[in-house]
């Protein structure tokens, strides 16, 4: 309100949807005209009330959201009588428009620089009703009435201009709006030397447009509305590069002189989405990590010596099966260390890294191959082992800083001689494994009669987990390199775990196995499918 009965100019620029509001908001306007002209012509209809009202509110609010000065809605004649009024007001103080300015015409109205002369307007007390309806209905005192007259545009002439405005003034409208179409400022200006002065003025200089602001200032007007300005230009500026892409066929040809699309993302404020779900989504492992271990060779019968990872089972590599339980995890981002024919593990996707020494060596020089992949969230894999998609699921869901999947079938599973990564637990994980089990013993000489599972193969670091293990892996490299070279994966637990780690484990019952030579190669390959 104050902005229109201030002595201090205020344009209200014109803006059609929320993308023009936010525009004209970021080139400082103080206010915004939400026209007649430029909605319906943005939604390609006429200016003739062919938008339905609300479809009008519609648009105002996005323009609302997306904008932070006060917008005046162009409300053309109210949309019929006092009582379509008062519900407009409600309407628009609910999606926090600032105001509506009312014209004296009938509904439905025709654009003021269209046959004009033939245009009727309204019954002054008609309209003085509809006036007082709106001010009698608003509940915020600020929201603001304009009362338009189109006395001169409806060629009545001075006298008649006056006689309305002092009407409208005196039925509570808080500021009038005088339009002329004539392209001088002539009849502005006689109005001017005659108004009383009841209620301030706002004019629509789009048909004279020479006219220096300063002018009408010095007549006593210190509001204008660009009434169209924004329509024009937005129109003015797809009809040439629309056409010069129609003609060369070839994006370069605009594509220098037009805004890229980061343009389009910061006015939609794509950073603030970025932030907030941060604050609100769960964050899932989506930002997760694998690293697969796969520096070793195996011996595959007739196939010979292969790099276990890209030995085939029903039809792909067990790499491929690999990345594929990981992506369905939601983990994209993939690392696989090779060694042995390394040439061989060559599928599209994942980040290699070398262990040139895999002969000699074991998985720590494997696992510091890869060091600088090694940050955020983690799942470690064997590059041999296959294994169904829910265990992959129920180690994620451990928010512990070190998890690794540990298989309570082990005994039934293996052979009695055959040396197994065992584990002791303490504690029995509950019904959804949230609150897994902690690890006090893992290697392949744990007792038999102690061991409460076998890892396979599958670890989970997080957060200080992660950067407990690279703290190893440095110390080691700087001070033990030796150690680093020879040592496994149960190594670098067991070291974790006697610094105060703690390592927690989730249990899983079989479904998954080592693809260590042919034999176990065919014994996968054999299992039944269950269709
Ligand atoms: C509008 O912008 O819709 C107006 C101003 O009402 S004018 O087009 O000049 O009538
Ligand atoms: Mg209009």
């Amino acid at each position: 309100m104050e902005l229109l009965t201030s002595r201090e100019v205020t344009i209200l620029m014109e803006a059609h949807n929320g993308l023009s509001a936010k525009l004209a908001c970021e080139a400082g306007f103080e206010a915004i005209w939400a026209s007649g002209l430029s909605i319906s012509a943005a939604l390609g209809v006429r200016d003739n009330n062919e938008a339905s009202w609300t479809q009008v509110l519609e648009v105002l609010e996005f323009m609302a959201d997306a904008s932070d000065v006060p917008i005046l809605l162009d409300g053309d004649t109210g949309y019929g009588n006092f009582n379509n009024v008062r519900r407009l007001v409600h309407k628009l103080e609910q999606r926090g428009v600032a105001g509506v300015c009312l014209e004296d015409k009938l509904f439905p109205k025709t654009n003021s620089f269209i046959d004009g002369e033939r245009q009727a307007l309204a019954e002054v007390d008609e309209f003085c009703g509809k006036l007082r309806a709106a001010k009698d209905s608003q509940r915020d005192d600020g929201f603001v009435v304009v009362a338009r007259t189109e006395a001169f545009i409806a060629g009545w002439g001075i006298q008649e201009a006056l006689l309305r405005a002092n009407a409208y003034a005196e039925s509570g409208a808080d500021v009038i709006l005088v339009h002329s179409k004539r392209k001088d400022s002539t009849e502005i200006m006689r109005f001017m030397e005659q108004w009383s002065g009841a209620a301030p003025v706002v004019i629509v200089p789009t048909k004279y447009p020479s006219e220096p602001i300063d002018r009408f200032v010095d007549a006593g007007i210190y509001n204008f509305i660009f009434a169209n300005h924004a329509l024009r230009t937005t129109v003015t500026a797809l009809q040439r590069n629309l056409r010069r892409l129609y003609e060369s066929r070839d994006l370069m040809t605009i594509e220098n002189e037009i805004v890229g699309v980061d343009e389009i993302f910061r006015l939609q404020n794509v950073q603030e989405l970025k932030r907030s779900e941060s604050r609100y989504l769960p964050q899932p492992s989506a930002t997760a990590r694998a690293l697969v271990l796969a520096a070793t060779g195996g011996n595959f019968g007739e196939r010979g010596e292969m790099a276990k990872s890209m030995v085939f089972i029903s039809g792909r590599p067990l790499l491929s099966w690999q990345i594929e339980a990981f992506n369905k995890q939601g983990i994209k981002d993939v690392g696989v260390v090779r060694g042995f024919n390394k040439a061989q593990v060559n599928l599209q996707g994942p980040h290699y890294f070398d262990n040139d020494d895999f002969a000699s060596s074991g998985e720590l020089a494997s696992l510091y191959a890869a060091r600088d992949f090694i940050e955020g969230d983690v799942v470690i894999a064997y590059g041999d082992i296959i294994f169904d998609d829910f265990i992959l699921s129920n180690l994620m869901a451990s928010e512990a800083p070190i998890t690794i999947a540990i298989d309570a079938s082990w005994k039934i599973r293996n052979r009695a001689d055959k040396v197994l990564d065992l584990v002791v637990t303490e504690g029995v994980p509950s019904a959804f494994g949230r609150s897994a089990s902690v690890v006090r013993r893992i290697g392949s000489d744990v007792p038999r009669d102690q061991a409460t599972g076998e890892w396979c193969g599958l670890l989970l670091l997080r957060g200080e987990g992660t950067r407990a293990v690279c703290r190893l892996l440095d110390e080691l490299a700087r001070d033990a390199p030796e150690t680093l070279r020879k040592a496994n994966i149960e190594t670098l637990l067991t070291t974790l775990m006697q610094s105060g780690q703690e390592v927690s484990a989730v249990h899983i019952y079989g479904h998954w196995n080592d693809i260590d030579d042919e034999a176990s190669l065919l014994a996968e390959a054999e299992q039944p499918t269950i269709a």
